[in-house]
């Protein structure tokens, strides 16, 4: 008895739930490995985005922190806003002023509202949208009016890329 059930072998319900446990395998690392394909490309991005955001962050951080707009005569003496004619008080661009132009942005806070969309050739279809703010932001006992918290967040594929740093009032009169 025992010897003949031996030599039956598989009954239709054993081996259609032995397919029906393999189909469900192998859909699972099915899934896993689709998965893993359709997004091997995001490191790729990411790391653009963060070298955008590292080379703007940098941008800002190395303009003067200056009372006077560096193109204002008193720029290299003045001690106070007041001694200005035209002060580095606001925290945006003075008029006419623009990134990369003939009257370019000279100031820590010249870049709060920025804005930038850069393609990278090779890089994907990813357009990286780039945005600075500048805020004063009191840092260890140094006043808030002599310390900028500068954010640069760079946003590509669905993903955003913050990066921080402070830049303080250290050298009031260093010019270009
Ligand atoms: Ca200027
Ligand atoms: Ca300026
Ligand atoms: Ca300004």
């Amino acid at each position: 008895m025992c010897a003949d059930r031996l030599q039956r072998g598989l009954t239709l319900i054993e081996l259609i739930v032995f397919i029906v446990i393999v189909g469900v395998a192998l859909a699972g690392v099915l899934t896993v490995l689709n998965h893993t394909t359709r997004h091997s490309a995001d490191p790729l991005i990411r790391k653009q985005a963060l070298t955008i955001a590292e080379a703007l962050l940098e941008e800002v951080m190395l303009q003067p922190f200056t009372w006077c707009d560096p193109d204002d005569a008193n720029a290299a003496t003045a001690t106070t806003y007041a001694g200005c004619t035209t002060a580095e008080s606001n925290l945006a661009a003075e008029a006419g002023e623009a990134r990369a132009s003939a009257t370019p942005l000279d100031n820590v806070n010249d870049y709060n509202g920025v804005t930038t969309n850069t393609n990278i050739a090779g890089g994907g279809a990813a357009t990286f949208a780039a945005n600075v703010t500048v805020a004063q932001s009191s840092l260890n006992g140094i006043a808030a009016d002599a310390s900028l918290l500068i954010t640069v967040s760079v946003t590509a594929g669905g993903e955003t890329i913050q990066l921080q740093g402070y830049r303080t009032r250290y050298s009031p009169n260093t010019l270009p």
